[in-house]
């Protein structure tokens, strides 16, 4: 920086001074990389106090190292959102152990209550989406047809990829520019009005941040491959059909994730008397799937 602008700098203490004195980096999606978010902070030059962090929600899950990914949270003070995973970990919670899928189970041994209770206290407070000097910060995207975020269905936040078999952010105008995360197999994405930067870091790709003062994108790439990229066709071959109260003795449980998608577009195993659920499960049958238990 200029002697110049140092000066006058200081002449602004305590007045927005952002472009001189401060940067701003947007992270995406982390699921438990520590070392990769450790090291996108150390690559970015972050300066406690002066620089802000932000992040598209989804710390936990899928890596090796969610309580390190939590503290670095905390200790660097990241602004984030809360993402999908967060939200299933309050959610479920909630519910009584007995209930817990089997995939939920195998999660929740990846550490101990204690730990896991920290982190719901402190996940419960992250927003669903934040407004920021340079853009609107969600961890999935914006439902299509709708103009207040208080509108929208969490759910959609949280999950949203295709909207009637199309990209969410080719049906949305926004008079900001959207950043969001949540769409590993769709990967960084960098069109007018709209950044994606969950890049699948478990997955063995990148680690993805985009500075708005520099306009100018970070990448890390994945020591390795944490977690594989699941088939969910495959997984869900033997799952039980445990989908939104179809108890009776005739139902076929679907076998794959496209006969359960198919199922809750024709409205056979989405038993909702709410119009506005209807709507979403028939615009992106995906997210009904996720929220009951795939
Ligand atoms: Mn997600």
């Amino acid at each position: 920086m200029s002697d110049d602008a140092l000066q006058a700098c200081e002449k602004n203490v305590g007045k927005k001074c952002a472009s001189e004195c401060g940067r701003t980096l947007y992270i995406g999606d982390v699921h438990g990389c520590a070392d990769e978010l450790e090291r996108m902070i150390d690559a970015f030059g972050f300066v406690r106090g002066k620089d802000t962090l932000y992040q598209t929600g989804d710390i936990i899950n899928k890596g090796p190292d969610i309580m390190r990914s939590m503290k670095l949270v905390k200790d660097c003070g990241i602004l984030t959102v809360r993402g999908n995973h967060e939200e299933h970990l309050i959610r479920m919670m909630e519910t009584p152990e007995s209930e817990w899928t089997d995939k939920q189970r195998k999660r929740f041994k990846a550490l101990s209550l204690e730990e896991w209770t920290y982190i719901r206290d402190t996940v419960k407070n992250w927003p669903l989406w934040r407004e920021t000097p340079h853009a609107l910060l969600v961890h999935a995207g914006l439902e299509p047809g709708k103009s207040r975020l208080e509108d929208m269905d969490p759910v959609v936040l949280l999950s949203i990829r295709y909207w009637n078999d199309k990209p969410w952010f080719e049906q949305i105008k926004w008079n900001k520019r959207v950043v969001f995360g949540h769409w590993a197999k769709m990967g960084f994405v960098n069109i007018p009005g709209f950044i994606g930067l969950d890049s699948g870091c478990c997955y063995g790709k990148k680690l993805t941040a985009w500075c708005p003062e520099e306009d100018r994108f970070y990448e890390i790439p994945a020591a390795r491959e944490y977690t594989p990229v699941k088939d969910k066709a495959k997984e869900s071959e033997s799952a039980p059909c445990k989908v939104l109260g179809d108890n009776s003795p005739n139902s076929v449980p679907p076998k794959t994730f496209d006969e359960i998608k198919a199922k809750i577009a024709n409205g056979e195993i989405a038993a909702t008397d709410n119009p506005e659920k209807a709507k979403i499960s028939k615009a992106s049958p995906s997210i009904s799937a996720e929220w009951a238990g795939y």
